[in-house]
């Protein structure tokens, strides 16, 4: 989920090696948290009210930091 007070939950895992579809649902419109940012995957998307879908393959375990367009919200992926 995404809320005007950020992500819920704010950390997914997930393993490596295998294609990721991760939804961000969002709650309402507008906001910096329109615009989604996964730098390690070369995402950067407009999230509209409603589903979202993003979609990668993460190859390495690690852990992957995701945020909102001005850096204000956080969440991380954790990769196994
Ligand atoms: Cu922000």
């Amino acid at each position: 989920m995404v809320e005007p007070f950020g992500y819920t939950p704010e950390n997914v895992k997930v393993k490596a090696g295998i294609p990721v579809q991760l939804h961000f649902q969002k709650s309402f419109s507008g906001g910096c948290l329109s615009y989604l940012i996964i730098e390690d995957f070369q995402i950067e998307k407009d999230l509209d009210k409603g589903d979202n879908l993003v979609e990668f393959t993460p190859e390495k375990p690690g852990i992957y930091t995701f945020h909102c367009g001005m850096n204000m919200y956080f969440g991380k992926i954790i990769v196994e």
